[in-house]
């Protein structure tokens, strides 16, 4: 098995105007694909790494050969953090039920954990993803650096959580349209966020 990109379930203009139809297109088809192509070299050299899946492979880090685990921290990272990106967009969805208490017994309201989640994507300096993760039935809001996600075994060799929505805020996601004004894209996201994908995401850990 090697790595392909998964499929989009829109068009590369239907996130307008919150997410432009040109940085989508160069970040699915150059982006992504080129930390696809990456990822497919170390699983040539080792074929043994191919029989997990990318989700798998995430959670079997450390069975990564030395020479290649900073390139594949980068890379099947990358093929990871960005198909699950992809799942996480869509227009007009709406939060709802299980997620929707969830989400206001552990923040308080809607509006604290926008709050929270744009405060948190803000903070992080530099590359890097903000997730809301689910750990013991408690949801949280993280970021990673460069193409970390929750699921890496990596610097703690733990698991953080299990992602149930992410954001893309390396400069690539957002500099065509936002400039340097990451906060305009991050508020954005909150009109193409699929909530349908996040509640299914919920439901399968809860
Ligand atoms: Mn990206």
């Amino acid at each position: 098995m090697i790595y392909t990109l998964p499929s989009l379930q829109y068009k590369y203009d239907e996130l307008e105007p919150y997410f432009d139809k040109k940085t989508m297109e160069i970040h699915y088809t150059k982006h992504h694909q080129t930390y696809v192509n990456n990822a497919n070299i170390v699983l040539k050299i080792y074929p043994e790494l191919a029989q997990y899946n990318i989700e798998k492979l995430m959670e079997n880090f450390d069975k990564i050969p030395a020479n290649y685990y900073t390139f594949m921290r980068n890379n099947a990272g990358a093929h990871f953090n960005h198909s699950l990106f992809w799942k996480c967009l869509k227009t007009k969805t709406i939060l709802s039920n299980d997620l929707k208490a969830a989400i206001l017994h552990d923040f308080g309201s809607i509006s604290q954990f926008q709050e929270e989640f744009e405060k948190v994507a803000m903070s992080q300096f530099g590359s890097g993803w903000v997730w809301l993760i689910l750990k013991n039935n408690k949801l949280n809001i993280i970021s990673t650096s460069n193409q970390d996600n929750p699921l890496m075994k990596t610097i703690s060799n733990t698991i953080l959580g299990f992602p149930i929505l992410c954001l893309d805020v390396w400069e690539h996601a957002y500099y065509l349209k936002y400039q340097y004004k990451r906060l305009n894209y991050i508020k954005a996201f909150w009109n193409v966020v699929n909530w349908d994908e996040a509640s299914i995401r919920f439901k399968t850990k809860t």
